[in-house]
């Protein structure tokens, strides 16, 4: 009996949280198989969140940091053309919470598919959707998307690069250590791209502290005088 009641405290528990894993890339307007493209997160059976943004874990969520890149393909996608992300969830009400979604990419060295791809300060933000203020209440993207896409800037340099989408679940925000990051990292060769120089550069773990306003928020109460949700990170890269 007891193991019974943990077993289904457990299954309740995860449908209240209703949490997601984020394993298909969206290429050529196809969606790939669950982590063909994407590096398998440790979170692909229980789908919980990151929430230590200090953790090495912060930068893929890879279910090994060793192994995972390797056993993971690498996808060809053109600059200037429209890639996304696509989530997974139990009970099919993928990226659930309301949040702040944003696509950081990598140069990878000496491929995307290595362990120590991503590890410097190499990072830059390529787009976003942010919650916007409006009648005293923070307007979330939509709660009933299953996936988004974005244009790869035109001017990418060619080459191997990470892709890794990022939602900021702002539910239970209000503490420090309260946010709830879904994370997953595309390996990706890049052609047909230009001659920009993607920045600002930042690294990851090390680009939040947890403490910034747009991670540690009340998004149901509002200090006076509140003048909108601010994006952690740095601005947007658009090529
Ligand atoms: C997407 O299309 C390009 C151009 O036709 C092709 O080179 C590439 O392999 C395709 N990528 C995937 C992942 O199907
Ligand atoms: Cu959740």
């Amino acid at each position: 009996m007891k193991g019974l009641f943990v077993i289904l405290a457990a299954a309740t528990a995860h449908i209240v949280s209703a949490h997601y894993t984020i394993p298909d890339l969206i290429v050529n307007g196809t969606t790939s198989a669950d982590w063909v493209y994407i590096r398998e997160t440790a979170n692909h059976w229980s789908n919980g969140p990151v929430t230590n943004v200090n953790d090495p874990e912060f930068r893929c969520y890879e279910l090994d940091l060793k192994n995972t890149a390797a056993a993971t393909g690498t996808a060809t996608v053109s600059a200037g053309s429209t890639i996304g992300f696509k989530a997974v969830c139990t009970n099919n009400q993928a990226f659930y919470h309301p949040g702040y979604f944003s696509v950081y990419m990598s140069k990878a060295s000496p491929a995307a598919n290595s362990a120590s791809a991503g590890t410097g300060q190499t990072w830059f933000k390529v787009w976003e959707d942010a919650p916007v203020f409006k009648n005293g209440a923070l307007v979330f993207p939509s709660t009933s998307i299953t996936s988004f896409t974005f244009t790869l800037p035109k001017s990418l340099p060619n080459g191997q690069y990470l892709i890794r989408a990022e939602q900021i679940a702002l539910h239970s925000a209000s503490s420090y250590g309260g946010a709830q990051f879904y994370i997953s990292c595309a390996q990706v060769n890049v052609v047909n791209g230009g001659s920009g120089s993607p920045g600002p550069l930042v690294s990851i773990p090390g680009v939040y502290t947890g403490y910034e306003p747009g991670i540690m928020l009340n998004i149901y109460s509002f200090p006076a005088g509140y003048q909108g949700y601010q994006a952690p990170g740095p601005a947007v890269w658009r090529g």
